[in-house]
């Protein structure tokens, strides 16, 4: 009974090998072209787990039915494979991170295609491949040579333990995001790519993506545009001042104290004797703290006073300069002016130190909180009786007049630091010349090939593994010495730009053909997870926002519509992990039910973008519907030539359900119209042979393997995805048949079904045969019976 699946997924998944079936011909532009990308897997040393197969079976769906609809499809996959647990491996060990990394390359692969996903293997990309690298070097190199990318000396997130530098998105808790090791803030000499010049075009792009709106409002934050003002404050007794940067200059005559960042450059400066011991105690205190802990709103206020003063520019009034956490050196000009009366954080603040609290706009009870809305301007000079909108206009005209200020737009978004101080990582095609300046690679320079460490551990001090590769560092160029640049590009890079390179995986001459390019962009299609929204998706944004103002690519955005895939959690809702135990291995569930069954059931849990729980009695539930239907179709004898109608509605129906519902991603709600479809012709008894034929035409996207197998056994033909999608009959898609309601006296008593469009004799009629409305009746007199067309017969009887 049923099916092997063993024999039944190996025959298949041999034959689409052979055929090339899912080898696409990306030259020819006769067909109209969909692109779907799934975000690359990391190949850790675990080996696929059941997360993985969600999204790469959902966009196989998609892909499947583009194929039978006549689009010519593109659905590669690749690596994402330099990065640190590879290094991290090699460290403890003493192997290369590259053989490691080939080893779980291979397992990935032969477990991706254990799964039958219509890929496209000949375009596979990796990262760490020096033919792909060469081409991150050489779009470095471009934004090098533009000024995009700079070496600059700036606070970093320093990672002691993994001796390495590390982005805000791979920290956690201010622990790092892999090893949960503590982070610090330092200064270092960094390479950086000037992000920030595109926040305003990364915003303006949003708008013409279809990606989901939760993702587009977190790169809004990430960016974080705020319109606001310079305001100069000089210090009383010195020369030099200081600059804050405010959204809300109207409330300059509120400002009763000035907080600068404990990092700032002045604060040495002015801090007086009295004060040294104290600002040197909580400077080195903020040191260790991260910018979340910093920021949290209803964390107790601290900070100590450094003793000088600043001058309001539009009264002169003398206020106290103090430092605290809460003003972060990072942001804005890394000073404010404080406005306890209007602003929450300034409030706690003044109110834990004893500082003044002047209103300047009414409204609210500023002995209880901080007046934080709009209001009339008061205690203002100039600006009383205004509003918060004309008092800002009116107040940057002030501070422009006089030369203390103007109007300034500021982003949260921050450089994109683009160095590691590790080995496995792309090399930065950069020389340090004997005289001081840098040169950049030619290219036939690249690629710049890593080379071999006999020990890969980094330094303490933060310096990179490769100092130690010294015949490679030192180089002569043109008679001059030189060392080569040590640190390595971040995770970040490779993934930066993979989706282009997929069009085009082997040429050497360009990272890809132009034309291919202008046929192929955008990517139709992008799945993977949200954990991406700020880091990965907000950089190859701006890669290929850059490459398309090079001219290099012929769209400003690079992926047109994004989808993210819930995870999948323990059987108890918890998160999967090998701590916990609750790992469930794809091989396991291969092995046991098929990988049919596996694709079938994760795309049944729940809606594609949830998070839901795994459960093996779903598995096996899911293996016996696949059963039923095989029993169905092969073992029962129900195919029939001929149509007797009695599943035209169910059919055409779930055709209509099925195409809409794979084009939306709403694959559970398809599969359970696809159940539906099945009991009907249980019940049924008969199938018609070609909605038998078209039904196990969609469920081969998501069931491949069985639907292939089935196919042949009853048309004799092969490939599935060569054949045409299943149309539907508008027509058939009304019932023919209405359900009437049958009352007694108000009260419902029975229904009963007649074609559409009978008339009321025949309602009435069928009503009174009810056996239920026979007894109500007995004894009584029909007094009168009211019928509503099609829907209720009511009986009034005493
Ligand atoms: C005075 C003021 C009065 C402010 C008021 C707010 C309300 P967004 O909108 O996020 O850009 N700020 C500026 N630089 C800062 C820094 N480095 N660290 C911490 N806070 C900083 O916020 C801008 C506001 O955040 C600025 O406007 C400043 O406080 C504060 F009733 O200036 B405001």
């Amino acid at each position: 009974m049923g099916f092997d699946h063993k024999s039944i997924e190996k025959k298949w998944q041999a034959y689409w090998e052979e055929n090339k079936t899912f080898v696409c011909d990306v030259w020819d532009f006769s067909k109209p072209k969909f692109y779907a990308v799934d975000m690359f897997p990391y190949p850790s040393g675990h080996g696929l787990h059941v997360g993985h197969p969600e999204g790469y079976t959902a966009s196989d769906i998609v892909c499947r039915m583009k194929m039978m609809q006549g689009y010519n499809v593109l659905h590669p996959m690749g690596f994402d494979s330099f990065g640190l647990p590879a290094e991290q491996y090699a460290i403890q060990t003493g192997n290369h991170p590259e053989g490691f990394t080939l080893e779980n390359i291979a397992t990935f692969t032969r477990q991706l295609k254990m799964l039958g996903f219509g890929l496209d293997w000949e375009r596979q990309v990796s990262t760490c491949d020096p033919s792909y690298y060469k081409w991150t070097q050489w779009i470095f190199k471009q934004l090098y040579n533009d000024g995009l990318a700079r070496l600059v000396n700036i606070p970093v997130n320093w990672c002691e333990e993994l001796g390495t530098v590390l982005a805000n998105d791979e920290i956690i808790d201010g622990k790092s995001e892999r090893g949960g090791y503590p982070v610090i803030r330092k200064n270092m000499l960094q390479w950086v790519i000037d992000i920030p010049k595109y926040a305003d075009r990364l915003l303006e792009g949003l708008e013409e993506i279809d990606w989901p709106n939760s993702t587009k409002e977190m790169q809004r934050n990430w960016i974080g545009k705020s319109i606001g003002a310079h305001v100069d404050f000089k210090v009383d007794g010195f020369e030099e001042g200081f600059t804050v940067f405010t959204t809300r200059c109207d409330t300059l005559f509120g400002a009763t104290y000035c907080v600068l960042a404990p990092e700032h450059d002045l604060v040495e400066k002015i801090t007086t004797p009295q004060q040294k011991a104290a600002v040197d105690a909580y400077v080195k205190l903020c040191a260790t703290k991260s910018e979340l802990e910093r920021t949290e709103l209803n964390k107790e206020k601290t900070g100590c006073f450094t003793g000088a003063y600043a001058i309001n520019p539009v009264n002169q009034k003398k206020i106290p300069i103090w430092i605290s956490d809460y003003v972060l050196a990072s942001y804005g000009t890394g000073a404010i002016m404080a406005v306890p009366a209007h602003d929450t954080r300034d409030y706690a603040f003044a109110k834990a130190f004893g500082l003044e609290i002047i209103p300047v706009l009414e409204g609210g009870d500023i002995s209880k909180e901080a007046w934080t809305e709009d209001g009339v301007h008061i205690n203002s000079d100039f600006l009383n009786g205004l509003n918060k909108e004309d008092a800002i206009a009116a107040m940057i005209a002030f501070l422009e007049t006089h030369k203390c200020g103007r109007q300034q737009v500021n982003y949260r978004l921050r450089e994109w630091i683009f160095a590691r101080q590790r080995y496995w990582g792309e090399p930065i095609p950069i020389v340090h010349m004997e005289d001081g300046t840098t040169q950049v690679l030619e290219d036939d320079e690249l690629p710049l090939v890593l080379p071999k460490l006999d020990d890969y551990s980094p330094s303490k001090s933060g310096a990179s593994p490769l100092e130690k590769a010294s015949a490679w560092v030192n180089v002569e160029r043109n008679g001059m010495h030189g060392k080569r640049e040590t640190s390595t590009m971040p995770g970040s890079a490779g993934s930066s730009w993979y989706f282009l390179r997929y069009i085009d995986p082997q040429n050497d001459q360009v990272f890809a053909d132009k034309k291919l390019l202008e046929h192929w962009m955008p990517v139709d299609l992008y799945i993977g997870g949200s954990e991406h929204a700020v880091g990965h998706l907000l950089y190859s944004r701006m890669w290929n926002n850059y490459l398309y103002d090079k001219g290099l690519v012929p769209v400003k955005e690079p992926f047109k519509k994004l989808f993210h895939q819930g995870m999948i959690l323990g059987e108890n809702n918890e998160k999967m992990s090998k701590s916990r135990g609750n790992v469930v291995n794809p091989d396991d569930i291969v092995h046991a039910y098929g990988a049919d069954t596996l694709r079938l059931y994760e795309m049944f849990m729940g809606p594609l973008e949830s998070a839901k729980p795994w459960s093996e009695s779903g598995v096996e539930g899911a293996r016996k519907w696949l059963d039923r239907v095989y029993r169905l179709f092969i073992e029962m004898d129900v195919l029939s030539d001929e149509n007797d109608g009695a599943l035209d509605y169910s059919f055409h129906f779930t055709v209509k359900k099925v195409t809409d519902d794979f084009e939306s991603l709403n694959m559970n709600t398809a599969i359970s119209q696809m159940m539906i479809f099945i009991n009907d012709a249980y019940k049924a008894g008969k199938v018609y042979r070609p909605y038998a034929i078209d039904f196990i035409k969609m469920l081969s996207c998501v069931a491949p393997h069985v639907c292939e197998e089935m196919y042949q056994i009853i048309t004799g033909k092969t490939c599935l995805v060569h054949e045409s999608w299943p149309t539907y009959d508008e027509s058939k898609l009304v019932k023919n048949e209405v359900e009437v309601i049958v009352q007694v006296n108000g009260k419902l008593r029975g229904k009963f079904s007649v074609p559409t469009g009978s008339d009321d004799d025949v309602l009435k009629e069928e009503a009174m045969k009810i056996p239920a409305v026979v007894s109500q009746l007995e004894g009584k007199t029909v007094r009168k019976v009211i019928v509503v067309k099609g829907k209720l017969v009511n009986i009034v009887a005493n």
